[in-house]
């Protein structure tokens, strides 16, 4: 392995000290229940102090394997030392004007970046945000601009935020919507192919469903936008079947309607792509992107068509921190890092080491119904032996063993029965092998 990968001080192994958590994260609980809105909630309530590598170090000195990445951020590593550097040169020049202010290169710069790097060679623009809800609301609030339209389509299993309008673009009702609307208007759910509970219908059929949703329903005339995740996220990690995305490009292309990849989640090399949607073969009108693009700084962008990104009046888009000059030189750094490591061919060996011993597992454990995904962004589906069932309580179970030996672990999935994998590219392919040998012995005790 390439030694800059490993450039952390933090041993890479997977050393529990105390149980988990241990007492120094359960008196912080006890903090975090006074202080905090329990309305935030924590999935494994360890307090974290260092990470690097593939490990993080909680306060009672546990070393933890971090197989979630933060729900896929800290893909160049967690404080990965040339993000960290940067951070720190920046915070001492300057830390912030306000972009609409007084501009700084360093927002320019990730613009250009992210214009060279996202898919397509016509010619882009790009706008800076604070996080991934802001950039999708942005991208729609320019696609209305842009065609004078105000319906968006969105997909079933989509996930895109927590706003008002992103809660309206999300699919799934608890936990994200319950008892939060009235939800924005003009948003409209077609069907999302779903290869392992669609049966014999493949991708174009799906396409057609939603398509025909479209022109029924609600008239493509009147629709800005369709906002897809090329694999999502939060859905469960659904791969849709080849052809659907290319559908639905086609249809919006036909109909004058904004074509929008949110791989917030699927971006920067966590695929085994820079992008999700080069495996699709389609080119998007615009892509929102956040989470992987600066290694843990909040920062999130639209990229797009000149045409559309230019149509909207100055002045408006924007907010005070939208490209904050820190979270941008963490941008650059984290790209620079991702280019000079190839760290698409990361995302591809850890895809690669991954997905025979998940194979195998399948073997021994008829209860794994389906292992999808690419690169470093894989999961397995849950379900009871021969059916499609969900089985969300074995997910529940998987995640609790993991935690209580060691392993950060994420579920998903619109019925909480997808077990998915978001590892730093940084991590060590021995501790890889032990997170899965940790979620082996899961299947066996809890089973
Ligand atoms: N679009 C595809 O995955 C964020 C959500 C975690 P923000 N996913 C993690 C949670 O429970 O809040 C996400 C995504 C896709 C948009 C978003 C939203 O990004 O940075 O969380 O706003």
């Amino acid at each position: 392995m390439n030694p800059t990968l490993m450039d952390t001080e933090i041993a890479q192994e997977r050393r529990l000290v105390t149980e988990i958590p241990g007492p120094r994260s359960q008196a912080l609980l006890a903090k975090k229940t006074e202080a905090v809105s329990s309305g935030v909630g924590v999935g494994l309530p360890v307090f974290i102090e260092r990470a690097g590598g593939g490990v993080l170090v909680d306060v009672d000195g546990n070393h933890l394997i971090d197989m979630g990445s933060g729900i896929a951020v800290t893909t160049v590593g967690n404080a990965n030392p040339m993000v960290a550097d940067a951070v720190a040169s920046q915070a001492r020049d300057l830390t912030h004007t306000c972009f609409m202010v007084t501009p700084y290169e360093g927002y320019v710069d990730v613009c250009e970046a992210l214009n060279r790097l996202t898919p397509g060679d016509h010619a882009k623009r790009s706008a800076l945000f604070n996080s991934g809800a802001e950039a999708v609301e942005n991208a729609v609030k320019i696609a209305r601009y842009a065609t004078k339209r105000p319906a968006v389509v969105v997909l079933e299993h989509g996930y895109h935020g927590r706003t008002n309008l992103t809660m309206a673009l999300t699919a799934k009702n608890m936990p994200y919507k319950e008892g939060f609307g009235p939800f924005a208007p003009e948003i409209y759910r077609v069907p999302m192919s779903y290869p392992f509970r669609d049966g014999p219908h493949g991708g174009k059929e799906v396409a057609l469903w939603a398509t025909t949703k479209i022109d029924k329903e609600v008239g493509p005339h009147n629709v800005a936008a369709i906002v897809v995740e090329p694999i999502q996220g939060e859905g469960g990690f659904v791969v849709p079947a080849p052809g659907f995305i290319a559908g639905l490009a086609e249809f919006a292309r036909e109909h004058g309607i904004v074509f929008i990849a949110d791989e917030i989640q699927s971006g920067f090399c966590r695929t085994g792509d820079w992008f999700a949607m080069e495996h699709e073969g389609v080119v998007p009108d615009m892509i929102t992107t956040a989470k992987g693009i600066a290694g843990g700084m909040p920062l999130a962008a639209v990229t797009g068509r000149a045409e559309l990104m230019d149509a909207v009046h100055a002045g408006g888009l924007g907010g005070t921190y939208g490209g904050n000059p820190v979270a941008c030189a963490a941008g650059l750094a984290a790209i620079r890092w991702m280019e000079d490591n190839d760290a698409c061919a990361l995302a591809r060996t850890i895809e690669s080491v991954m997905m025979p011993r998940l194979k195998a597992m399948q073997e021994n454990f008829p209860q794994i119904g389906d292992i999808r995904g690419r690169g470093a962004m894989l999961a397995i589906e849950l379900v009871e032996p021969g059916t499609t069932n969900a089985n969300a309580a074995l997910a529940a179970a998987l995640n609790k063993h993991c935690h209580s030996h060691g392993v950060v672990t994420l579920t998903a999935g619109t019925y909480g029965n997808v077990f998915r994998f978001l590892p730093p590219l940084t991590m060590p392919m021995p501790l890889l092998e032990e997170a899965l040998s940790v979620l082996e012995s899961g299947f066996e005790a809890c089973v």
